[in-house]
């Protein structure tokens, strides 16, 4: 059979209003650039015309301006799933323009084989190399490619030649069965490879293909500030005490780290530290840092879902795949994410909160308990999961006006049961093994700003019920002064009892 070439726009002109849509990629990374812009536009001349046209767009992770940004402005989407960035985006799921539903990336592809989020009609799958067979080399991210190829009626791929072709071997498609058939997924070291290095469709589903030209478009990182690398440095701090201490086996564990400035930071300090071994990363999104880390040789196996890597440094890998090709694999989220292989290969998982409070709950998600940020991504996958799970946040945000250290969060993704460590710009709080209160004390005089820590006292101090003395009439007091007054620091518990 020979393909159907196309335009963008003709492509985009076959999807129909009400369609949903299963995007390769995670992160900007392997996600379509081209198609979807073209459909952004066909939304806003239906809409000129006064003709509805949304879309449900199901994808791995982020995405981009390409896809988020685009489709958001045009307010074309019904539906959107499992995570999301984009401040345009943030705008209509907060104003209910979007129905968002943040989802643990681990489970999203399943639940789509499941049947829960409906019929999948069209998945657009960006490729750096197609043959007649239908076996596809993927771009630089992998996502939930596989069951959104599997389910969708139709497919479109982008074939994108600013991928190099060398792209084949670096990635591992394995799509488990499903319950009640589904084994073991037979992962035992972070480089152990399962899967195949092509994604096959059916050729027959494959209703056209667009030539595209674009590298991946991510924002360069922007340098460290003060308040990042002392979180790093104290992320990196506590991991060398562990070590020492012998809590960590000598050959050291498996990395996960989450996205942005801060994990960054953690990740250059860790290739500057001369007393950890060199170590292996299991996660989700490897950036910048990551591939100097590997380049030293301080990082030696990267198995990752997506590379997130600036253009510039994307370049980099492209002109030397040589030396990185065998360091890096590539894996579908819901095993790159898997809690079976994360728990049994003991991976240490380091991400980051927007608040946590006195007893070690964390929120990831919501801007003072209402707003969406972006969702719980990964960080629940590792977090429940891992041999060690570490959280870490700048002690204050807006130049001290939020405490990220509350009494109480005001929207828990993780709970008290699942984080181990918290780090702020003002140390590290060890919660094993200690009870409520010798948390909350841990957490004050390690992890909280010292212009927050007697109101934080005080909190506990008015506790007297229970293990864990929460007060709940005060415990949103910290929130209430900054909606009230713009300062947390105006708290006034004596208001609430
Ligand atoms: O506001 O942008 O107006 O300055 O929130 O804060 O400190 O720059 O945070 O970029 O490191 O992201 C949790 C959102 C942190 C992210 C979160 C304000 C602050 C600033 C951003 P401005 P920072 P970061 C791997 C794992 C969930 C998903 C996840 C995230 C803005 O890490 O989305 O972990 N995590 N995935 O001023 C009000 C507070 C605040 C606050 C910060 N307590 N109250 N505003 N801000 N704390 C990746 C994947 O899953 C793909």
């Amino acid at each position: 059979m020979s393909f159907n070439f196309m335009t963008a726009e003709e492509a985009a002109e076959m999807i129909h209003n009400g369609a949903s849509i299963g995007l390769s990629g995670f992160t900007a990374p392997g996600t379509p650039k081209f198609i979807t812009e073209a459909l952004a536009k066909k939304a806003e001349r239906e809409h000129e015309a006064g003709r509805p046209f949304k879309v449900n767009m199901f994808t791995g992770a982020s995405t981009s301006d390409h896809v988020d940004g685009v489709l958001s402005r045009a307010n074309a989407y019904n539906m959107r799933a499992p995570y999301q960035n984009v401040p345009d985006l943030r705008k209509r799921i907060n104003a209910h323009d979007c129905h968002y539903f943040d989802r643990h990336l681990s489970e999203m592809a399943q639940e789509v084989r499941y049947g829960t989020y409906g019929d999948i009609d069209f998945a657009i799958i960006e490729a750096s190399d197609i043959n007649e067979k239908g076996e596809i080399v993927l771009g630089c991210g992998v996502g939930n490619v596989a069951t959104y190829a599997a389910m969708a009626k139709h497919i479109f791929v982008e074939l994108n030649d600013k991928l190099p072709k060398s792209l084949y071997g670096m990635h591992d498609v394995y799509m488990p069965l499903d319950p009640p058939y589904r084994r073991e997924i037979p992962i035992y070291a972070a480089n152990d490879r399962i899967g195949s290095p092509v994604l096959i469709v059916d050729p027959s589903k494959i209703i056209g293909i667009v030539r595209t030209s674009s590298y991946d478009c991510v924002k360069p990182f922007t340098a460290p500030d003060e308040v990042s690398t002392q979180i790093g440095k104290n992320v990196v701090g506590f991991l060398v005490s562990e070590y020492r201490a012998g809590r960590l086996p000598k050959e050291f564990l498996p990395l996960q780290s989450g996205v942005g400035n801060v994990a960054n930071a953690v990740l250059y300090d860790l290739g500057e530290s001369t007393e950890l071994p060199n170590f292996m990363m299991y996660t989700e999104v490897i950036q910048d840092a990551v591939l100097e880390l590997l380049k030293k040789g301080k990082c030696t196996f990267a198995s990752t879902c997506s590379m997130t890597f600036s253009d510039d440094t994307e370049k980099k890998l492209f002109a030397d795949m040589d030396f990185f090709h065998d360091k890096i694999l590539m894996r579908p989220a819901e095993i790159s994410n898997n809690p079976e292989v994360i728990r049994r290969i003991g991976v240490i998982a380091m991400n980051t909160a927007l608040e946590a409070d006195l007893f070690g709950s964390v929120n990831s998600t919501h801007v003072l308990g209402t707003r969406m940020m972006n969702g719980i991504g990964g960080s629940g996958d590792f977090t429940r999961n891992a041999y060690l799970s570490i959280f870490s946040c700048p002690s204050v945000s807006k130049g001290g006006l939020i405490s990220n250290i509350v009494p109480m969060v005001a929207h828990p993704d993780h709970s008290e049961h699942s984080v181990d460590i918290l780090v702020t710009d003002q140390g590290v709080a060890d919660l094993r093994h200690k009870d409520p209160v010798e948390r909350a004390r841990e957490i004050i005089n390690k992890c909280a700003h010292p212009d927050y820590r007697p109101l934080l006292n005080d909190y506990l101090n008015l506790g007297t019920q229970g293990q864990t003395p929460h007060t709940l009439k005060a415990a949103f007091a910290f929130h209430n002064a900054f909606s009230d007054t713009g300062d947390m620091r105006n708290a006034d518990f004596a208001k609430y009892i």
